[in-house]
């Protein structure tokens, strides 16, 4: 059965694959299973019928027969599940890997996402000046010490694991900002994770919606 997921008709972030549709177009073509995608409105997204979906009138959804699933974070997982290829079979192993994907959407993605919303949300607020640095340093905090473990390594685990598929996804919000730079093992990180030819596919398949889209 052929899974459907939802993503948005016109992405605000002109097709970077930062939405979170991306993480489960990913994993859906490193694991070879084809999918359908409706594309939805913002107000669409807030509608009953979608609502059913989302509690919270989000994208990405996963429908699949009698299954409605939202969070990108639970629809990997169940893909990584149900297929070979994103968790490995050893239950040790795989513990680990489930664990990394934990760490990836709360431990890492929190600090970055409050960045993300402090630079969005507070630039013309009184403490911006001083609250930016703390912020950035909650940052450093995390990639730090998530550099350290990665080292030389490849992947953060072994083999290439879902856990690695959504901590890429995660630090790809600090592409193109300077306090990346400052990790250049997780540089390379992220890059590995991009030169995937199933993270291609799932690239070049949003972006084909940003750029078929009348003001794309
Ligand atoms: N925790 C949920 C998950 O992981 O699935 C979060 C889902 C979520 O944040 N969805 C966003 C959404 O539907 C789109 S991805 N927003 C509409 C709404 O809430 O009304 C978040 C996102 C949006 C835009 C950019 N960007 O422009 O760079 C990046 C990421």
């Amino acid at each position: 059965m052929i899974p459907t997921i939802t993503a948005f008709e016109s992405s605000p972030d002109r097709g970077r694959g930062l939405a979170r549709d991306m993480p489960v177009r990913w994993a859906l073509e490193e694991v070879g299973q084809a999918y359908d995608v409706r594309l939805v409105s913002f107000s669409e997204m807030k509608q009953t019928a979608h609502l059913a979906l989302h509690p919270f009138g989000q994208i990405p959804t996963y429908e699949e027969g009698e299954l409605a699933l939202f969070e990108s974070g639970a629809i990997v997982f169940h893909i990584a599940e149900r297929h070979a290829g994103l968790l490995p079979n050893q239950a040790n192993a795989r513990a680990r890997a489930i664990a990394w994907m934990f760490g990836a959407l709360t431990t890492v993605q929190q600090p970055i996402l409050e960045r993300e919303s402090a630079r969005l949300l507070e630039k013309d607020k009184r403490w911006y000046e001083e609250r930016l640095p703390i912020v950035d340093d909650c940052v450093r905090a995390r990639l730090d010490k998530l550099s350290d473990r990665l080292g030389d390594a490849d992947w953060l685990d072994g083999e290439f694991s879902a856990g690695d598929l959504l901590m890429v996804t995660v630090l790809r919000r600090l592409e193109g900002s300077s306090i990346l730079e400052e990790y250049p093992k997780l540089i390379a990180y992220i890059a590995r994770g991009e030169a995937r030819p199933a993270y291609t596919r799932a690239f070049d398949a949003q972006f084909a919606v940003f750029n078929s889209a009348p003001n794309g």
